[in-house]
Parts: structure tokens; sequence; C-alpha cells
């Protein structure tokens, strides 16, 4: 496999203005015709060269004659001779049945469906599968009409018939010209959930989601959300819909997520399908985050798209930014905002300090679908949250604005982005723009010192990134550091230099700078990196007292959070020393006080005091340690839930029981009730009640969040009524692999020492199916990447098991298996003697004949 740099980008030397497909769709031998109208752009005669995968061709022609100068490659087809100005017409064959790489076209139950992002609309035809040529599509689809009543594609449904042999067909027209990525096909049978919404300006548009046969009362929390969007849009970027219908269908094989096609969103039906007996308050909240996502694309990605997919994060980290903030604005902000940096600083990080760490705009890339990242995402979209905090609201309102004003129907790049905003805004982003070049992740280290002569607060900040892989040379980047200074009341002192007031937000640009603040009447307690202003390590050296006086104090949600969280990890730490030392768990009772203080506060938002609460993860945590010890981390964690359970055991039972008369709805404040009693719940588990509260909030349930609250109490304090629960689910549920997902995570988290037999028993279950990506990953992830202490076991088990999972995927869908492997790439953070070990399965993953790029291109870093 080659690699493709970024620095070599050429504009394309044809461009393709128009193209009409005809599908004639059949499950092994399915025939596609396109016929697209090309013009040269190079100013001299050149072959035309198009990518192609997988596919069998049968014709070729250029305007309307049978064409022979043509070759067959490796990665397509290159059409020699051709006219500057032509149409081209190309006939192929593909098996959707046995594609279950589930790229291009496939059938995903019943049905047939497409998926070409990035790179997998050459698999459906020959093409310049590139998001630079932006092409008007018709499409023409054809099928059985009792097996496929419904034949779907992009734009405006303009025409359709029926033909012999029971077959009929539909004729879809997208007046918008959009690159390949953003086609798509579905041909099936279906309930379909409609309603309309009426645009800002007056506009009809007729919404329709499909679902499988059944699931119809499983549709409407997504057709709430996607209406919830649209009037969103209007409202806070002004911008509204554009064709006159949107389809959302929900299929059970994906790789993904979802997929923003134009006006046909292709769905995991995890992301749609919720009602109170299958769906969690957590699923609800991802159905709108990532309806929310795929229709806020409709403007940042597919109205102006990527010039290349090096510049994936210009559409990936705005429409997250775009959606977290949709999330924020109707939802509880500061639990949004816990919920997105547990994400960032926990498995983001994570990839920085590993072989694949890479910018958010990478810079090379051999296989594309391994750079759909957390990084190009999630730090991607706390680019773009650094750029609204430097900007403002309103400034960067008019960034956007001028962004569409300049690019609306064009491919457009990162930097493109960055001078709109710079523009509008007149702020020098300069500087800034080094977060687009630089991977991984900056420490900021503070140092404050107050004169209490001259009433001067000195706050010193030093930043520097580390060494990333491949990446040795760091230069500063600028970071803006948001602080806020508390009096000892808990008042808010003004910030001022020389008299005057200033800003919050301190523009950090420099390796090293000084900010001194006057009139600071008493030594201060000092607040930083609010709303975690900027994705770093923010190191300083806090008092206990200082961070139990912040978790009461600070205006701000998300900082006494924090407090709360930089108070967790000093006796975490703590305590990892004193157990690999020999030395038993200590917690001071302050410690204990300050989170009881929480647990109590009425003010609060329980949703709120249930985050204060969750302790970090065991992968959070390994992430402080430059050699991870899973044993002891392990030890650890649960010994500070068990501890504080039983000091707090009785204000948690009062919670718990007082809470329990809310009835159900997905109401936010319901959830958050929900939230918090289940949080209590989850402490509970350790206590001597424990088992007796699991086997009742079992039974009594009436909803999917309850329950599993039950079971993951049960699962992870291994309590004596996990074995009835479980065995209870899987009979009531085994027909429904959707729901059974829950299941298989808990047997992959299940931190009993016999959890590698128990998953490896697991796969037989009757729902189990390594083909469905998202069986695969709640049994086989959940272990590998969220059991840290049973994955890793001494003898190797663990690994062997990945291994196994990664050689049979790597054949069937090595895109499932690249994501899978991640565990792997961290081997360089254990002992010798696991490195060791996982060394040696990489080894046999590099051997494996026929190694797909997207694995190979992780095992060789990794090797590296
Ligand atoms: N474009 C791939 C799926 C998503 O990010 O929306
Ligand atoms: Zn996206």
């Amino acid at each position: 496999p080659t690699a493709k740099y970024r620095a070599d980008y050429q504009a394309p030397e044809y461009t393709i203005t128009d193209i009409a497909l005809e599908f004639d769709l059949h499950d092994t031998e399915t025939h596609i015709v396109a016929t697209s109208q090309i013009k040269r752009l190079a100013d001299k005669q050149v072959p035309l060269v198009l990518d192609g995968d997988g596919l069998k061709l049968v014709r070729v022609e250029v305007n309307g004659e049978a064409w022979t100068d043509y070759a067959e490659t490796d990665t397509g087809l290159t059409i020699n001779g051709v006219p500057a100005e032509f149409e081209l017409t190309i006939e192929t064959e593909v098996n959707p049945e046995a594609n279950t790489l589930l790229e291009g076209l496939y059938k995903s139950g019943g049905g047939f469906c497409t998926q070409c992002e990035a790179e997998g609309f050459r698999r459906i035809t020959y093409y310049m599968d590139r998001p630079d040529v932006l092409a008007r599509f018709t499409t023409k689809v054809i099928a059985d009409k009792e097996a496929f009543p419904y034949l779907l594609s992009n734009g405006n449904r303009i025409d359709s018939g029926d033909l012999e042999n029971g077959r009929h067909w539909v004729q879809w027209q997208d007046p918008f010209p959009k690159p390949s990525y953003l086609f798509a096909l579905v041909a099936g049978d279906f309930d379909v959930l409609r309603d309309t919404y009426t645009t800002m300006s007056g506009r009809n548009v007729e919404l329709e989601i499909f679902v499988d046969k059944g699931n119809l009362d499983r549709a409407d929390y997504a057709m709430t959300s996607l209406i919830n969007s649209m009037k969103w849009d209007e409202e806070r970027f002004g911008l509204e819909y554009d064709l006159d219908i949107y389809m959302i269908v929900a299929v059970d094989f994906f790789n993904m997520g979802a997929m923003e096609n134009k006006g046909l969103n292709v769905f995991n039906s995890k992301y749609v399908l919720a009602n109170a007996a299958t769906a969690t308050d957590t699923d609800y909240q991802g159905i709108e985050a990532v309806i929310g996502h795929e229709y806020f694309h409709n403007w940042t990605g597919n109205r102006v798209t990527c010039r290349d997919w090096f510049q994936l994060s210009l559409k990936e980290g705005l429409t997250v930014f775009r959606d977290q903030e949709f999330s924020s604005d109707l939802g509880s902000r500061p639990v949004n905002r816990i919920n997105n940096v547990r994400v960032v600083r926990g498995p983001q990080f994570a990839e920085d300090r590993g072989p694949m760490s890479h910018p958010i705009r990478p810079e090379k890339v051999i296989e594309m679908n391994n750079f759909y990242t957390l990084t190009v995402y999630e730090k991607g979209s706390e680019v773009i949250r650094m750029m609204h905090t430097l900007l403002g609201e309103q400034n960067f309102q008019a960034g956007m604005k001028l962004y569409f004003e300049r690019h609306d129907g064009t491919a457009a790049t990162c930097d493109d982005f960055v001078q709109a905003m710079e523009d509008a805004s007149g702020i020098d982003l300069s500087r800034f723009r080094r977060w687009y070049s630089q991977a991984g992740t900056p420490v900021v280290n503070v140092a404050t010192d107050y004169d209490a002569e001259s009433k001067c607060y000195r706050v010193t900040v030093k930043q520097h990134t580390p060494p990333t892989a491949g990446q040795e040379e760091k230069l500063p980047l600028h970071i803006p550091f948001d602080i806020e200074l508390y009096d000892s009341r808990g008042e808010v002192v003004e910030l001022q230099c020389n008299g005057k007031k200033v800003h919050h937000v301190l523009d950090v640009t420099e390796a090293e700078q000084v900010f001194e603040f006057d009139n600071v009447e008493e030594k201060p307690v000092i607040s930083m990196l609010r709303e975690f202003s900027a994705p770093v390590v923010l190191e300083y050296n806090y008092s206990d007292d200082e961070l139990a006086f912040l978790m009461v104090h600070a205006r701000n949600e998300f900082a006494r959070w924090d407090a709360g969280q930089i108070l967790l990890a000093k006796y975490i730490r703590e305590n990892v020393k004193r157990v690999q030392q020999g030395e038993a768990f200590e917690l001071p009772a302050s410690v204990v006080d300050a989170f009881r203080g929480v647990l109590l506060d009425e003010k609060l938002d329980p949703a709120f005091i249930a985050e204060m609460l969750t302790l970090p993860s065991e992968n959070e945590v390994a992430g402080w340690y430059k050699t991870v010890d899973v044993d002891s981390i392990h030890a650890v964690v649960s010994q500070l839930k068990a501890v504080l359970a039983s000091e707090m055991e009785d204000e948690l039972s009062a919670i718990y029981q007082t809470l329990a008369q809310v009835e159900y709805s997905i109401s936010h404040e319901a959830m958050a009730k929900r939230a918090l009693r289940n949080t209590c719940l989850s402490y509970l588990a350790n206590t001597e009640n424990g088992d007796k509260l699991a086997a009742k909030q079992y039974k009594q349930s009436d909803n999917m969040t309850d329950t599993m609250a039950a079971m993951s109490a049960a699962n992870n304090a291994g309590l004596a009524c996990r074995e009835e629960q479980m065995a209870d689910f899987s009979e009531k549920w085994t027909h429904d692999g959707l729901v059974m997902d829950k299941w298989f995570i808990l047997q992959g988290k299940n931190p009993a020492e016999n959890a590698l037999e128990n998953v490896r028993n697991t796969m037989s279950h009757a729902a189990f199916d390594l083909k469905n990506p998202n069986r695969t990953r709640s049994l086989v992830a959940s272990f590998c990447a969220n059991n840290p202490v049973r994955f890793h076991a001494k003898d190797g088990s663990g690994y062997q098991f990945l291994t196994e999972i990664l050689t049979a995927l790597n054949a069937s869908n090595p895109q499932v298996a690249s994501r899978l492997i991640e565990p792997f790439l961290k081997y360089r953070q254990y002992d010798e003697q696991r490195q060791a070990l996982m060394r040696a399965e990489l080894e046999k993953l590099s051997k494996l004949e026929n190694l797909a790029k997207d694995l190979f291109e992780k095992v060789h870093k990794a090797l590296e």
C-alpha cells in the first residue's frame, strides 16, 4: 500500500458536470450504467484516470460509441485519447450480497443500501471519486416491486413506473452538484414515519423516516430530533434546508454511526430506533446528537464540502461543534460539556500518545477510513470552539456567513475557513493556524504568586507540546486560557491590569508568559481553563482546600466538576502508589465530605450531581502514566468507589429512595433524576444492600434506563443477582440484536476473572453475528478496549483473542477490524512482559496474507 500526502494535492485534470446513473438491482449481479458529462480542465490532452475497486467492467462508450482505448489498472481505469468535452458511458457489475465490507453497494438485512464516504463510490462505478469533483446526479433505480417497494436516492423523486416481470423503477434528481461520496441509494420494504416541516422562508419539506417493518413505534424521537435540528439551525445559524424532501433510513449493518448523503441520510439503526422499553436515556441523547449532526452537515459538509480528504476536519470538526451546541442549547450545557471533555481528555489524548497520532488536518494517509478519528472529529471541534471563544458568538456567526458567501457550492479547505473567521472578525489567527498542523496534546504549566503589599497577583503560564509519532519539533500555540479569581467569600475578583479591566480569556501565545493582575485585595483562588477553553493538559499545584473551595464556589458548573476531578485524580494517583508499595488504600475524610456536600446540594441539577460523582474511567487514569499498571489502577478505582459508597451510604440511600417516585418520561428533568438515582445505585451496589437493591430495581423497572442501570450495577460489582438478570434479559430480547447489544456490552465489561471465557461463549449466542459491526463492537470492543484488567491478563489470552477476531475481520470487514485494533497500538505504555506479548501479536498480524490497507497502516506504524 502507498501513502498519499497532503502536500501533493493537485487540482483535477477533468471534471464531471452531470452524471446519470441506472441501477438494475439484483442480489448477486447488479448492473450499473453511469453516463457522465466530462470536461477537460488541463490545458493539454491527458488520459482520463478513473478510480475503481472490485468492479467488473462490462462496457465503455465515448459519445455513444464503443471505446477500446483504455486500460484496467490496480486502482481503476485509464481512458486514453478522449476529446476535451464528451459523454462517457460505463457499465459495471457488482455483487451486493457478497459485499461484507459494507462500502459501496451492499445488502443490509433484506434491503440494498450504499455507503460511499470516503472512497466507496469507486466500488459502484469507475469515477473521479474525489471530493473536489462536483456533479449533478440523476439516478434511476430498478428492482423487484414486491421485495423492494421503496426505491430511494438523493434529491427529488421525479418519475416512476412499472416494468415487466414484477419489477418497477423510480427516477431521482438532485439539483445540487455534489461529490460522489454524498451519493446514496436504498431499496427495500419499510415502515415509514412521515411529517412535514415549514422552513423559515415558508417552504414545506416532507420528512420521512424509513425503519424495518414493525419498528414504527421506535421512530418518534428521531423525528422530533430532526424537527428540532431544522429549527435550531435556522435560529442559531440562520441556515435553512434546501430540498423538498429529507429522508432518513435506519439500517442494521453499518460501519459508522450515520451518513449525511444529500437528502437521504443512511443511519445505523442504533441512532434512530428508541422507545422506553428498548432505549436508555443515553441512547436518546445519542439519537438527538447524531440526527442533529447529519442534518447540520447539509450546510457544513454538503453545501460546502472538502477539497480533499486531508481537510476532513473542515466538515467534521465544525459539524461536531454544531451538534454539541445543539445538544447544549436544548439540554444541559454543563452536562454536555463535561461529557464532551471526557472524550477529549480520555480517548483523544490517548490517540495523541499513540503511533497513529496526527494533527486535525493529517499530512499523510494510507487508508482514509483510518482518519475518521477522535482527533479529526472531537479535537477538530475543540479547535472550532477555541475560535468561537476567541471571536465571540457574533463575530463567529459573521465568519460563518462569510464562509458560506465565499464557498457555497464548492470544495474548500481548512485554511479557507480560518481565513473567513479572520476576515470577518479582524482578529489575528496566524499563530492559531498551528492547531491544524501540529499533532499532540499541549501541556500548560501554571505557577501563581500573590504579593500582599502591592496587591498584585501574578500568573506565569508555560506551554510545551511533547513530541508525537513522526513530529518531533513543536511550536507554541495560540491557547485561549479562560480564568476567574475568587476572594475568600467566593466572590469574583474583577481582573484588572494597570487599573483597567481585562478580559477573562487570556491569549497564551508564547512558550512562557506572565500575566499580572492588580488591585487584588487578598490572595485569591484561581479557576483555570474554564469550560476547557483549550484541549490541553493543565499542570498546577492546587491544595485540597482550594479544590474543595472551587467545588462549591466556582460560578460555572463545569469548573466545579473539574475541581472535583482534579481532587479525585490526586487521590487516585496517591493510592496507586500505595497499592504498588503494598500499603492500604486511604482517603481523607475531607475529600469524602467535599463529595457529600455536592450530593446533598439541593440547588444543583441532579444530572450535574451524577456527573460530579462519576469517577474517571480506568482508561482515563491509565492515560496519566508513562507505564500503565492496569491491576493497581483497577484496584484503586474499585476501592475508591467502595469507600465513597460506604462513607456516604446513608445519603446515597436516602436520595435513591426519594427519587424512586419519578414517573417515566423523557423530559430532561426526568432523565436527570434517573441519572442521579442510578449513580447512587452504582455506589450502593458496593454495600451490603447492593444485591437486594439491584435485584428489586431490575424486577420493577418499566424502562430500559433503569433496567440497564440495575444490570450494570450488578455486573460491575459482581452481585449475586447478575446471573438471573442476564438470563432473563437474554430470553426476553434474543430476537432483537440492537437491544441485545447492551447485554453484549455487559458481557464484554464483566470484571469477573472468567470474563474472556464468557465472551468466547457469548460469540455463539443466537443474536451474535461477527458480520454485524454493532454486535462485534458491543462484545469485542467492550472487552478489549473497556475491560483493561481482563484484556491485559498476564498470560496474553486477551491478546490472542483479539488477534483471532482481527484475522477474521481482516478478510470480511477491515474497517471494523481497524477500529478494534486500537488497544494493541498502545502496547508501549505497558510493562515489558505485556509489551512483548502484544508486539508478538502485532507481528503475527503483519504477516497475514492479504493484510488490508486499514490494518497495514496501523500495524506498521505501531511496529516502527
Ligand atoms: N461523514 C461520516 C459520518 C459523519 O461524520 O457524519
Ligand atoms: Zn460528520
